[in-house]
Protein backbone atom coordinates (compact mmCIF):
# COMPACT_ATOMS: atom_id res chain seq x y z
CA UNK A 1 0.00 0.00 0.00
CA UNK A 2 0.99 3.24 -0.95
CA UNK A 3 2.01 5.84 2.00
CA UNK A 4 1.78 9.91 1.61
CA UNK A 5 3.86 11.56 4.18
CA UNK A 6 5.28 14.95 4.22
CA UNK A 7 8.06 16.17 6.65
CA UNK A 8 6.61 19.85 6.96
CA UNK A 9 4.69 18.11 9.54
CA UNK A 10 7.64 18.93 12.27
CA UNK A 11 7.16 22.83 11.65
CA UNK A 12 3.95 22.58 13.57
CA UNK A 13 4.47 21.66 17.47
CA UNK A 14 2.48 23.41 20.07
CA UNK A 15 1.41 23.42 23.54
CA UNK A 16 -1.82 22.48 25.65
CA UNK A 17 -3.42 23.00 28.74
CA UNK A 18 -3.50 20.39 31.03
CA UNK A 19 -4.33 19.90 34.59
CA UNK A 20 -4.11 23.90 34.87
CA UNK A 21 -0.92 24.44 33.33
CA UNK A 22 0.53 24.91 30.03
CA UNK A 23 2.72 22.33 29.22
CA UNK A 24 3.76 20.94 25.73
CA UNK A 25 1.03 19.17 23.79
CA UNK A 26 0.79 14.98 23.22
CA UNK A 27 0.41 15.77 20.03
CA UNK A 28 3.70 16.24 18.67
CA UNK A 29 6.04 15.15 15.74
CA UNK A 30 7.71 12.23 17.12
CA UNK A 31 3.97 10.17 16.66
CA UNK A 32 4.40 10.64 12.80
CA UNK A 33 8.10 9.75 13.10
CA UNK A 34 7.25 6.52 14.75
CA UNK A 35 4.67 5.71 11.95
CA UNK A 36 6.68 6.12 9.18
CA UNK A 37 9.30 4.37 10.83
CA UNK A 38 6.66 1.34 11.24
CA UNK A 39 6.17 1.35 7.72
CA UNK A 40 9.49 1.24 6.48
CA UNK A 41 10.71 -1.59 9.09
CA UNK A 42 7.36 -3.45 8.13
CA UNK A 43 8.29 -2.99 3.85
CA UNK A 44 4.59 -1.84 3.38
CA UNK A 45 5.29 0.17 0.24
CA UNK A 46 6.63 3.13 -0.94
CA UNK A 47 6.78 6.13 0.77
CA UNK A 48 6.06 9.98 -1.45
CA UNK A 49 5.32 13.26 -0.54
CA UNK A 50 2.24 15.05 -1.29
CA UNK A 51 1.47 16.88 -4.46
CA UNK A 52 0.33 20.24 -4.10
CA UNK A 53 -3.10 21.71 -3.86
CA UNK A 54 -5.36 24.92 -3.88
CA UNK A 55 -7.12 26.78 -0.54
CA UNK A 56 -10.08 25.45 -2.89
CA UNK A 57 -9.63 22.18 -2.43
CA UNK A 58 -10.29 22.35 0.98
CA UNK A 59 -12.90 25.14 0.55
CA UNK A 60 -15.60 21.93 0.00
CA UNK A 61 -15.25 20.80 3.17
CA UNK A 62 -14.44 24.46 5.27
CA UNK A 63 -15.80 27.88 4.09
CA UNK A 64 -13.51 29.84 2.31
CA UNK A 65 -13.22 32.85 5.47
CA UNK A 66 -12.09 29.65 7.92
CA UNK A 67 -9.40 28.61 4.80
CA UNK A 68 -8.33 32.34 4.74
CA UNK A 69 -7.83 32.55 8.79
CA UNK A 70 -6.17 29.83 8.90
CA UNK A 71 -3.38 30.58 6.37
CA UNK A 72 -3.54 34.67 7.68
CA UNK A 73 -3.89 34.00 11.36
CA UNK A 74 -0.17 34.03 12.38
CA UNK A 75 0.69 36.88 10.25
CA UNK A 76 -2.12 38.50 12.28
CA UNK A 77 -1.02 37.59 15.68
CA UNK A 78 2.14 38.60 14.74
CA UNK A 79 1.34 42.03 13.86
CA UNK A 80 0.30 42.84 17.06
CA UNK A 81 3.55 42.75 18.64
CA UNK A 82 3.27 38.89 19.64
CA UNK A 83 5.47 35.99 19.25
CA UNK A 84 4.57 33.26 21.26
CA UNK A 85 1.83 30.64 20.34
CA UNK A 86 -1.46 32.04 19.00
CA UNK A 87 -4.41 30.44 21.72
CA UNK A 88 -8.36 31.65 21.95
CA UNK A 89 -9.77 32.38 25.52
CA UNK A 90 -13.14 33.51 24.37
CA UNK A 91 -15.84 31.65 22.38
CA UNK A 92 -19.08 32.57 21.49
CA UNK A 93 -21.29 30.39 23.18
CA UNK A 94 -25.70 30.09 23.69
CA UNK A 95 -26.57 33.08 25.16
CA UNK A 96 -23.99 34.93 22.84
CA UNK A 97 -25.02 36.34 20.19
CA UNK A 98 -21.60 35.61 18.42
CA UNK A 99 -22.61 35.66 14.67
CA UNK A 100 -20.70 38.42 13.87
CA UNK A 101 -16.84 37.63 12.49
CA UNK A 102 -14.87 39.74 14.59
CA UNK A 103 -11.54 42.28 13.01
CA UNK A 104 -9.23 41.78 15.40
CA UNK A 105 -7.64 38.43 15.58
CA UNK A 106 -8.25 37.46 19.27
CA UNK A 107 -11.74 37.41 18.34
CA UNK A 108 -11.45 35.83 15.66
CA UNK A 109 -9.39 33.01 17.31
CA UNK A 110 -12.62 32.19 19.22
CA UNK A 111 -14.77 32.82 16.08
CA UNK A 112 -13.06 30.09 14.61
CA UNK A 113 -12.67 27.54 17.39
CA UNK A 114 -14.39 24.88 19.55
CA UNK A 115 -11.56 24.74 22.38
CA UNK A 116 -7.81 25.76 23.28
CA UNK A 117 -6.74 22.66 21.97
CA UNK A 118 -5.42 24.06 18.32
CA UNK A 119 -2.64 26.38 18.89
CA UNK A 120 -1.24 28.61 15.68
CA UNK A 121 2.50 29.02 15.27
CA UNK A 122 4.77 29.92 12.77
CA UNK A 123 4.95 26.48 10.77
CA UNK A 124 1.74 26.03 11.69
CA UNK A 125 -0.01 26.68 7.92
CA UNK A 126 2.83 25.09 6.29
CA UNK A 127 2.57 21.88 8.05
CA UNK A 128 -1.54 21.52 8.21
CA UNK A 129 -1.73 22.32 4.65
CA UNK A 130 0.92 19.39 4.18
CA UNK A 131 -1.39 17.12 6.30
CA UNK A 132 -4.43 17.75 3.99
CA UNK A 133 -2.41 17.46 0.80
CA UNK A 134 -1.40 14.04 1.90
CA UNK A 135 -4.89 13.22 2.37
CA UNK A 136 -5.92 14.49 -0.92
CA UNK A 137 -2.61 12.87 -2.69
CA UNK A 138 -4.02 9.43 -1.16
CA UNK A 139 -7.72 10.16 -2.39
CA UNK A 140 -6.48 11.09 -6.12
CA UNK A 141 -4.40 7.25 -6.03
CA UNK A 142 -8.08 5.91 -4.99
CA UNK A 143 -9.77 7.66 -8.08
CA UNK A 144 -6.51 6.97 -10.13
CA UNK A 145 -7.52 2.99 -9.61
CA UNK A 146 -5.60 1.70 -6.14
CA UNK A 147 -7.38 -0.24 -3.56
CA UNK A 148 -6.05 1.32 -0.99
CA UNK A 149 -3.53 4.21 -0.09
CA UNK A 150 -2.95 5.55 3.58
CA UNK A 151 -2.43 9.44 4.31
CA UNK A 152 0.18 9.52 7.15
CA UNK A 153 -1.69 13.00 8.12
CA UNK A 154 0.07 15.09 11.13
CA UNK A 155 -1.65 17.47 12.64
CA UNK A 156 -4.70 15.01 12.94
CA UNK A 157 -8.06 16.53 11.39
CA UNK A 158 -11.58 15.17 12.32
CA UNK A 159 -12.05 17.95 15.20
CA UNK A 160 -11.67 20.62 12.70
CA UNK A 161 -15.83 21.32 11.34
CA UNK A 162 -17.02 23.34 8.63
CA UNK A 163 -15.81 26.54 10.07
CA UNK A 164 -13.80 25.45 13.15
CA UNK A 165 -10.64 24.26 14.91
CA UNK A 166 -9.94 22.39 18.25
CA UNK A 167 -8.53 19.56 20.03
CA UNK A 168 -5.19 19.27 17.90
CA UNK A 169 -6.79 19.71 14.81
CA UNK A 170 -7.25 22.54 11.79
CA UNK A 171 -8.45 21.11 8.52
CA UNK A 172 -10.30 17.93 8.15
CA UNK A 173 -8.00 15.84 6.37
CA UNK A 174 -10.40 12.92 6.00
CA UNK A 175 -13.77 15.05 5.23
CA UNK A 176 -11.42 17.30 2.85
CA UNK A 177 -10.66 13.73 1.21
CA UNK A 178 -14.16 12.54 1.17
CA UNK A 179 -15.25 15.74 -0.93
CA UNK A 180 -12.18 15.26 -3.09
CA UNK A 181 -13.75 11.72 -3.86
CA UNK A 182 -17.19 13.04 -4.61
CA UNK A 183 -15.66 16.48 -6.77
CA UNK A 184 -14.01 13.65 -8.62
CA UNK A 185 -17.14 12.04 -9.42
CA UNK A 186 -18.26 9.60 -6.81
CA UNK A 187 -22.00 8.98 -6.16
CA UNK A 188 -22.00 7.93 -2.32
CA UNK A 189 -18.51 7.84 -0.01
CA UNK A 190 -18.15 6.54 3.43
CA UNK A 191 -16.28 7.95 6.07
CA UNK A 192 -15.59 5.39 8.97
CA UNK A 193 -13.56 6.80 11.99
CA UNK A 194 -11.91 4.25 14.76
CA UNK A 195 -10.44 7.14 16.99
CA UNK A 196 -10.80 7.22 20.63
CA UNK A 197 -12.41 10.32 20.06
CA UNK A 198 -15.93 11.37 18.49
CA UNK A 199 -15.07 13.17 15.11
CA UNK A 200 -17.41 16.07 15.78
CA UNK A 201 -15.79 18.04 13.14
CA UNK A 202 -16.41 15.00 10.09
CA UNK A 203 -20.05 14.83 11.41
CA UNK A 204 -20.63 19.00 11.32
CA UNK A 205 -19.37 19.13 7.49
CA UNK A 206 -21.98 16.22 6.11
CA UNK A 207 -24.69 16.59 8.68
CA UNK A 208 -26.94 17.55 6.45
CA UNK A 209 -25.60 15.52 3.17
CA UNK A 210 -26.67 12.44 2.33
CA UNK A 211 -24.18 11.35 -0.19
CA UNK A 212 -21.46 10.84 2.71
CA UNK A 213 -22.02 8.28 5.05
CA UNK A 214 -20.31 9.06 8.51
CA UNK A 215 -19.91 6.28 11.17
CA UNK A 216 -17.73 6.83 14.17
CA UNK A 217 -17.00 4.41 17.32
CA UNK A 218 -15.77 6.07 20.37
CA UNK A 219 -15.48 6.84 23.75
CA UNK A 220 -19.19 7.60 25.51
CA UNK A 221 -19.36 11.35 25.53
CA UNK A 222 -20.95 11.55 28.88
CA UNK A 223 -18.05 11.06 30.05
CA UNK A 224 -15.20 11.41 26.84
CA UNK A 225 -14.15 14.54 25.18
CA UNK A 226 -15.39 16.38 22.73
CA UNK A 227 -18.03 15.93 25.25
CA UNK A 228 -20.42 17.77 22.89
CA UNK A 229 -21.37 15.50 20.10
CA UNK A 230 -21.05 12.18 19.53
CA UNK A 231 -24.44 10.35 21.40
CA UNK A 232 -26.54 7.76 19.22
CA UNK A 233 -29.48 9.98 18.55
CA UNK A 234 -27.19 12.57 16.55
CA UNK A 235 -28.49 10.87 13.38
CA UNK A 236 -28.14 13.37 10.77
CA UNK A 237 -30.66 16.23 9.58
CA UNK A 238 -33.10 17.12 6.79
CA UNK A 239 -31.11 15.22 3.69
CA UNK A 240 -28.96 13.99 5.40
CA UNK A 241 -31.49 11.99 8.26
CA UNK A 242 -30.28 8.37 8.57
CA UNK A 243 -26.46 9.45 7.30
CA UNK A 244 -24.62 10.04 10.38
CA UNK A 245 -24.18 7.11 12.52
CA UNK A 246 -22.49 7.61 15.83
CA UNK A 247 -21.65 4.43 17.88
CA UNK A 248 -20.31 5.22 21.84
CA UNK A 249 -19.13 2.82 23.87
CA UNK A 250 -18.50 2.75 27.36
CA UNK A 251 -14.98 3.34 29.02
CA UNK A 252 -12.68 0.18 29.46
CA UNK A 253 -14.31 -1.38 25.86
CA UNK A 254 -11.69 -3.76 24.74
CA UNK A 255 -11.90 -5.83 21.33
CA UNK A 256 -15.48 -7.79 22.09
CA UNK A 257 -17.14 -4.34 22.15
CA UNK A 258 -14.99 -2.90 19.74
CA UNK A 259 -15.59 -5.70 17.63
CA UNK A 260 -19.61 -5.91 18.07
CA UNK A 261 -19.49 -1.82 17.07
CA UNK A 262 -17.43 -2.31 13.73
CA UNK A 263 -19.64 -4.75 12.38
CA UNK A 264 -22.45 -2.70 12.78
CA UNK A 265 -20.45 0.14 11.00
CA UNK A 266 -19.64 -2.73 8.47
CA UNK A 267 -23.61 -3.47 7.70
CA UNK A 268 -24.44 0.26 7.56
CA UNK A 269 -21.42 1.00 5.13
CA UNK A 270 -22.71 -2.11 2.99
CA UNK A 271 -26.24 -0.70 2.98
CA UNK A 272 -24.72 2.97 1.94
CA UNK A 273 -22.74 1.06 -1.09
CA UNK A 274 -20.19 4.03 -1.22
CA UNK A 275 -17.62 4.04 -3.98
CA UNK A 276 -15.10 4.79 -1.58
CA UNK A 277 -14.32 4.42 1.71
CA UNK A 278 -12.24 6.82 4.21
CA UNK A 279 -10.98 5.50 7.18
CA UNK A 280 -10.33 8.39 10.50
CA UNK A 281 -7.36 6.13 12.12
CA UNK A 282 -6.75 6.67 15.17
CA UNK A 283 -5.44 4.76 17.68
CA UNK A 284 -5.79 6.20 21.17
CA UNK A 285 -7.96 3.16 21.25
CA UNK A 286 -5.10 1.52 22.77
CA UNK A 287 -4.93 0.03 26.82
CA UNK A 288 -2.47 2.23 27.68
CA UNK A 289 -3.15 5.31 25.69
CA UNK A 290 -2.47 8.36 27.82
CA UNK A 291 -5.69 10.62 27.28
CA UNK A 292 -8.08 8.04 26.35
CA UNK A 293 -10.16 5.19 27.83
CA UNK A 294 -10.36 1.68 25.89
CA UNK A 295 -8.53 -1.47 26.09
CA UNK A 296 -7.45 -2.46 22.40
CA UNK A 297 -4.20 -4.36 22.59
CA UNK A 298 -1.53 -4.54 19.57
CA UNK A 299 -3.03 -7.66 17.78
CA UNK A 300 -6.06 -5.96 17.40
CA UNK A 301 -5.53 -3.85 15.52
CA UNK A 302 -4.18 -6.59 12.81
CA UNK A 303 -7.86 -7.50 13.08
CA UNK A 304 -9.44 -4.27 12.59
CA UNK A 305 -7.64 -4.41 9.64
CA UNK A 306 -9.17 -7.33 8.55
CA UNK A 307 -12.55 -6.38 9.49
CA UNK A 308 -12.37 -3.37 7.25
CA UNK A 309 -10.62 -5.35 4.20
CA UNK A 310 -14.21 -7.25 4.09
CA UNK A 311 -16.11 -4.13 3.37
CA UNK A 312 -14.74 -4.47 0.22
CA UNK A 313 -14.57 -0.74 -0.90
CA UNK A 314 -11.66 1.16 -2.38
CA UNK A 315 -10.07 2.71 1.37
CA UNK A 316 -8.24 5.59 2.46
CA UNK A 317 -6.32 5.64 5.81
CA UNK A 318 -6.26 9.05 7.24
CA UNK A 319 -3.73 9.03 10.42
CA UNK A 320 -5.77 10.75 13.19
CA UNK A 321 -5.02 10.43 16.93
CA UNK A 322 -2.69 7.69 19.14
CA UNK A 323 -0.43 8.79 21.95
CA UNK A 324 1.40 6.33 23.41
CA UNK A 325 3.91 7.11 21.01
CA UNK A 326 6.18 4.18 21.55
CA UNK A 327 3.66 1.79 20.33
CA UNK A 328 1.83 3.91 17.87
CA UNK A 329 3.59 2.80 14.57
CA UNK A 330 3.05 -0.64 15.14
CA UNK A 331 -0.55 -0.60 15.66
CA UNK A 332 -1.42 1.78 12.84
CA UNK A 333 0.55 -0.33 10.57
CA UNK A 334 -0.80 -3.19 12.13
CA UNK A 335 -4.50 -1.81 10.87
CA UNK A 336 -2.79 -1.69 7.53
CA UNK A 337 -0.87 -4.96 7.70
CA UNK A 338 -4.14 -6.86 8.63
CA UNK A 339 -5.81 -4.95 5.55
CA UNK A 340 -3.14 -6.12 3.31
CA UNK A 341 -4.08 -10.00 4.28
CA UNK A 342 -0.47 -9.71 6.11
CA UNK A 343 -1.70 -10.59 9.54
C1 LIG B 1 -7.51 14.48 19.32
B1 LIG B 1 -7.76 13.18 18.54
C2 LIG B 1 -7.59 19.33 26.83
C3 LIG B 1 -8.10 17.93 26.97
C4 LIG B 1 -8.66 17.45 25.71
C5 LIG B 1 -8.02 17.02 23.47
C6 LIG B 1 -7.98 15.65 22.89
C7 LIG B 1 -7.94 15.73 21.41
C8 LIG B 1 -7.80 14.37 20.78
N1 LIG B 1 -6.36 19.52 27.48
N2 LIG B 1 -7.65 17.03 24.85
O1 LIG B 1 -9.11 12.80 18.50
O2 LIG B 1 -6.96 12.08 18.93
ZN1 LIG C 1 -8.48 10.82 19.42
Amino acid sequence: MLTIYSSDHRLHHGVELKDGAISDSFEKPLRAETVLAQVRATGLGDVISPKAYQCADYAGAHSQRYVDFLAGAWHEWLATGRTCQALPLVWPVRGLPGHELPEFIDGKLGFFSMDAGSPINAGTWAAISSSANSALTGMDALLGGARAAFALCRPPGHHAGREYMGGYCYLNNAAIAAQHCIDGGAKRVAVLDIDFHHGNGTQDIFYDRPDVLFVSTHGDPTVSYPYFSGHADERGVGAGEGFNLNLPLPRGTAWEGFDHALRHAGTAIGQHAPDALVISLGVDTFEDDPISHFRLRTPDYLRIGEAIASFNVPTLFVMEGGYMVDEIGINAVNVLLGFEGRA
